[in-house]
């Protein structure tokens, strides 16, 4: 199997400050994450900007604050948010492509998401995609629903997606696919061959689909945004540790946990200076 890419979703547009009092919010904070959740053995951080008061945001320049301050820190490979927040508008969601980044999140597909709805349409996701396309930043498909995954074929097949293709099957959102270890293998069985996948785990479903994905060969995605939680009525202490229980969790299993380096080369990424 291939190295463990763990992938530390550090904040999300939506956790509050108030659930997580450890919730990085700033550039700064965003950075000092980063740097830690890389020590710990993330390969790759998704993150989502905010204004100094927590609100999300998509503006391309706090995103290229954060971007300058990760990069003074870790090379970890910094994976910006097309998702932002459910109250924005799929304009809004795109600005932060124009820094082209080195790794984005694109979702093919809508799904209910709590008492919201997560909407994206055919004619965003097009444009997100040629937008990455154009800028060579690797897309990494959130799927939040098995057809999701038909989703992004269409795109390929529309010439704006390429294969292999690296999917996120984020399980356990009220309105997407239960967090279940059946569903995780459907979704497994219904990528293209060559693709490769991360799994993210919504509350108590993290741990389980962590272990799994990480006997499955895929790889794994933890953090505040997926789970606040380390164990049942316990909060994590932060991001780093629900990371180094990945860590620890693929030693003991057998399967060592990707640089930075080694992950840009598995999903085929020239680094961003
Ligand atoms: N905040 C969610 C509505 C992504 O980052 O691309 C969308 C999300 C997915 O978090
Ligand atoms: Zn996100």
């Amino acid at each position: 199997m291939d190295e463990l890419i763990i992938t530390a979703a550090l904040n999300g547009a939506e956790v509050t400050r108030a659930q997580h009092p450890a919730l990085p919010v700033t550039p700064e904070e965003l950075a000092v994450a980063a740097q830690e959740a890389a020590q710990a053995g993330a390969a790759i951080v998704h993150v989502h900007a905010r204004y100094a008061d927590g609100t999300p945001t998509q503006d391309a320049a706090v995103y290229e604050e954060i971007i300058l301050k990760i990069r003074e820190r870790t090379d970890v490979i910094v994976q910006v948010s097309t998702g932002g927040a459910v109250t924005m508008t799929a304009q809004e969601r795109g600005q932060v492509l124009a820094l082209k980044p080195e790794m984005a999140t694109l979702t093919t597909g809508s799904v209910n998401f709590g008492r919201d709805v997560f909407l994206n349409r055919p004619d965003d996701m097009e444009r997100f995609a040629h937008m990455m396309q154009e800028g060579g930043v690797k897309p990494e498909i959130e799927v939040f629903d098995v057809g999701m995954i038909a989703g992004a074929m269409r795109l390929v097949k529309a010439g704006l997606l390429t294969l292999p293709l690296h999917f996120d099957f984020v399980m356990g959102v009220p309105g997407g696919i239960p967090g279940e270890l059946a569903h995780l293998l459907h979704l497994v069985h219904s990528i293209p061959p060559g693709c490769t996948w991360t799994v993210a785990g919504i509350g108590r479903a993290q741990l389980p689909l962590a272990t799994a994905g990480i006997l499955l060969g895929g790889h794994v995605r933890v953090g505040l945004e997926d789970n606040l939680y380390y164990s049942k009525g316990r909060l994590a202490s932060g991001n780093v540790q629900l990371v180094e229980r990945v860590a620890r969790l693929a030693a003991e299993l057998g399967r060592p946990v990707a640089t930075p380096a080694a992950a840009r080369a598995m999903l085929g990424i020239c680094a961003r200076q």
